[in-house]
C-alpha cells in the first residue's frame, strides 16, 4: 500500500509505531496542519490537556572550549576576548539565586576546558548541593562525561558512579546534534561521534540516571538526516526507557562558521513540522519539549497545538543560543509560562527535572 497520510493517520491512530519512509512522509508533505492535528491527537491521548515547564537556572561554567563547533557561537580559546571561568563562589551565588525564587532545577553544561582538572566538576556539583540539596542537578552532556571520564582517568561507568556520589541527578540532552557521519563531520569533526554519544547515553541510563535528547536542526541536514537521528533515539529508548524527552533544537545562525554559509535556520513551518513529526514518530518518548530560547516564545507557544507538552523552564541566564542571535528574551518567569499555557487553552503543570508533578495551576 502506497504511503498517503490517511494510511500514516490510520496507523496512529490504531497506536500503531511509523516506519522511517513514513516519517519522511510527514516531512515532505507541506501540509503542517495535517500532520500538527495527527501530533496532537498522539499527544492528547499522552498527556491530555497538561503542559509542563519547570523553575531552573541555567549555569555555563566556561565557554572555553578544546572542539571548534562549526555551529557555535559560543566557544572561545582561552586567550581569546570573551574568555570566561566561573570560580566556585559564582557558581554558588547563581544556585543560590535560583534557590531564593524557587528553582528546583540548576543546569550546568560547558565547553570542553583544556585544564580544568576533574576535581572542579565534582566540587561545582558538590557546591550547588551545599546551597541545598533539594536542588536538582541535571548536568554535562554526554561529550562532556566522554571528555571527564578521559580527565579522570576512569572508565564511562565509574565516572558517572563518581559523578552521581557529588550531586549529579540525571543528563541534558546536548551534544547530539546530528547523528548521520556524513553531516556530523561537517558540522563537528572533533566531537564524539554519533555512536559513541548513543553508547555513553547507553551507559547512563544503565547506571540509574536519566537524561534528555537533543537533535540539532535547520541546517545542512536533509529530511532523511533527522529521521535516521530519531530512529537511532527510538531505538535506544527501546533498549533502556532511560530519555525523558526529545528536544529538537533550531538552529540560530549568527557569529558562527555555518550561518556564515548562508544557513539561515529553520523557519516556523519547519521548526512546528519537527516537533509534530517528533511527537508521531517517537512513540516511547513521553515527552517533547519546545526549547522557547532556540524557537522564540510564540512559536513555543503555537507548538502546542502541533504535540509538544514541555516548555522547558525559566532558564534565567542563556548564553548557547544568545551568542548566536537567538531572539527570545533571556529569562520567562513562572507567571509568564504559565500565562502562555493557559492562553494557549492548556493546563499549566509544574515539573521537577524528572517528569514528577509539584503543582498544576
Ligand atoms: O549541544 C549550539 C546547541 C546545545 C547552537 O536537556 C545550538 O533539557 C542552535 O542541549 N543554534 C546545548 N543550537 C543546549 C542543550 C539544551 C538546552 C536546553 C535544554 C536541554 C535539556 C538541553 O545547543 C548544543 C548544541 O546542539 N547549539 N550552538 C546554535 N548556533
Amino acid at each position: 500500500m502506497s504511503i498517503s497520510l490517511a494510511t500514516i493517520s490510520g496507523r496512529v491512530h490504531a497506536g500503531e509505531r511509523i516506519s522511517d519512509e513514513e516519517a519522511l512522509f510527514l516531512f515532505e508533505s507541506r501540509d503542517p496542519l495535517a500532520v500538527g492535528e495527527l501530533a496532537a491527537a498522539v499527544n492528547r491521548r499522552r498527556n491530555g490537556d497538561r503542559v509542563f515547564f519547570n523553575v531552573n537556572r541555567h549555569i555555563n561554567h566556561t565557554n572555553i572550549c578544546v572542539n571548534r563547533c562549526s555551529f557555535c557561537a559560543f566557544y572561545r580559546a582561552a586567550d581569546e576576548p570573551g574568555a570566561y571561568l566561573y570560580d566556585l563562589e559564582e557558581i554558588r551565588n547563581r544556585a543560590a539565586e535560583a534557590h531564593a525564587q524557587g528553582a528546583t532545577e540548576i543546569h550546568i553544561v560547558g565547553g570542553l576546558h583544556p585544564d580544568l582538572p576533574f576535581d572542579f566538576y565534582l566540587a561545582m556539583l558538590r557546591t550547588v548541593k551545599e546551597v541545598s540539596p533539594d536542588l536538582h542537578v541535571k548536568a554535562f552532556t554526554a561529550v562532556e562525561i566522554e571528555y571527564l571520564s578521559r580527565l579522570a582517568g576512569l572508565s564511562t561507568a565509574e565516572t558517572l558512579t563518581v559523578l552521581k556520589e557529588a550531586g549529579l541527578g540525571s543528563l541534558p540532552g546536548g551534544g547530539a546534534e546530528i547523528f548521520a557521519p556524513a553531516v556530523r563531520n561537517r558540522l563537528c569533526p572533533e566531537k564524539i561521534s554519533g555512536d559513541k554519544w548513543l553508547a555513553i547515553m547507553e551507559e547512563v541510563h544503565r547506571a540509574g540516571l536519566k537524561s534528555n535528547a537533543t537533535m540539532l536542526y535547520g541546517h545542512i541536514e536533509s529530511y532523511a538526516d533527522r529521521v535516521d537521528h530519531m530512529r537511532r533515539l527510538r531505538e535506544l529508548q527501546d533498549r533502556t526507557g532511560g530519555f525523558q524527552v526529545f528536544i529538537p533544537l533550531a538552529f540560530q545562525k549568527d557569529n558562527n562558521p555555518l550561518g556564515h554559509l548562508k544557513r539561515p535556520g529553520p523557519g516556523g513551518v519547519d521548526a512546528l513540522l519537527t516537533l509534530a513529526v517528533a511527537r508521531i514518530y517517537l512513540d516511547n518518548f513521553a515527552n517533547i519539549k519546545a526549547y522557547w530560547v532556540m524557537l522564540g516564545v510564540k512559536i513555543a507557544q503555537t507548538s502546542l497545538a502541533f504535540g509538544v507538552n514541555d516548555l522547558d523552564g525559566t532558564v534565567v541566564e542563556e548564553k548557547i543560543g544568545h551568542d548566536a542571535g537567538a531572539a527570545s528574551p533571556q529569562t520567562m518567569g513562572r507567571d509568564e509560562i504559565v500565562s502562555l499555557i493557559r492562553t494557549a487553552g492548556r493546563v499549566p503543570v509544574e515539573r521537577d527535572t524528572l517528569y514528577n508533578e509539584l503543582r498544576v495551576y
